[in-house]
């Protein structure tokens, strides 16, 4: 919200932009919303967007949708129909002369319609929400299954949302989410981005806003009567990581987690003790993402009949425990 209310609308009013593409997943939660959320959406974007006089055009992101295989009942259509133009359908759409097809989530029942849509449509910029194989579906973990980039090989430009990690292989740009949303969004560059409808320029704009930090623990160096303080705005209402690389002064790491609680982070994790039964010549590289460590970890076992299934199922399971623990209370 702070990333809307001080960076996007801001951004939007200054360059007098009055249309707004949003590429899918505008609520995270295919079947539920709580009043409290929607109230914040309502209050803190909507009204704010009313406010700045741009219209949005929005299409169906997989979240978006209560069924997995069709795309019928959607949150947009039922909270938002009056406030944004939904499109359930494929579409191309023209604005001063450009014209950009727009493509919402493909699933079973819309498959034939939408790669119809793909062939025949002769805008030469696609913006979509789709789940190609290949392309980073966390950072550093390309996704094995979906559709072929090839498909969409006859555009100028696709732009699609879906995968969180902003990414580009030839003429297919991931444009991430504007905001971190799970800690595999931290150290990702987040913000949202400007088409120039005359020139064709895409233009990044950085969200500087962060709700989650890292901070590593090495007391090597320290000097043992001098307490280390954090720097308060780097963990002022964020979900703090603490990771342990270092502890040989048990009694400054307490005092500094004292002092990490002292300054109201919305949650802290300490990670330490994280090689206990590894052999001495064996070395977790924390710098990397946990799917990442587990998947080289996967790598290096043997007896396992096919590790690029166990490596899905445990993507899957992953990916549902961080929803489930992104959607408590
Ligand atoms: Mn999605």
């Amino acid at each position: 919200m702070r990333f809307f209310d001080r960076t996007f609308f801001p951004r939007i009013q200054a360059e007098g932009i009055d249309t707004i593409l949003h590429l899918g997943d505008f609520l995270d939660r295919r079947k539920f919303v709580n009043f409290l959320t929607l109230n914040a959406v309502q209050t803190l974007f909507v009204k704010r967007l009313e406010e700045s006089g741009a219209k949005m055009h929005c299409i169906l992101g997989n979240h978006d949708i209560f069924y997995k295989n069709k795309s019928e009942v959607n949150s947009l259509q039922e909270l938002f129909a009056d406030k944004f133009v939904v499109h359930s359908k494929p579409t191309t759409l023209t604005f001063d002369g450009l014209k950009i097809a727009m493509l919402p989530w493909i699933n079973k029942e819309n498959e034939e319609e939408s790669l119809r849509f793909v062939q025949e449509t002769d805008a030469p910029i696609l913006c979509g929400h789709l789940e190609l194989h290949g392309f980073q579906v966390l950072r550093n973990t390309p996704f094995d299954g979906g559709m072929s980039a090839e498909l969409f090989k006859k555009f100028k430009a696709v732009y699609t949302g879906h995968f969180h990690t902003r990414h580009s292989r030839e003429n297919v740009h991931y444009l991430g989410c504007p905001y971190q949303i799970t800690m595999n969004d931290y150290g990702d560059k987040k913000g949202f981005h400007i088409l120039d409808t005359q020139t064709g320029e895409l233009e990044f704009v950085k969200n500087p806003h962060t709700i989650f930090a890292q901070i590593e623990w090495d007391d090597t160096d320290l000097d043992d009567g001098k307490l280390v303080k954090v720097e308060p705005e780097r963990i002022q209402g964020k979900y703090v990581r603490i990771v342990v690389k270092t502890k040989t002064k048990p009694y400054l790491f307490e005092k500094f987690v004292d002092s990490v609680y002292a300054n109201s982070p919305h949650g802290v994790t300490i990670i330490e003790d994280f090689q206990p039964e590894t052999t001495e010549d064996e070395e977790v590289d924390l710098a990397e993402d946990t799917l990442s460590i587990i998947n080289k970890e996967i790598e290096g076992l043997q007896n396992v009949g096919d590790p690029k299934r166990l490596k899905i199922l445990i993507r899957d399971l992953y990916s549902e425990c961080i929803s489930l623990e992104s959607s408590k209370g």
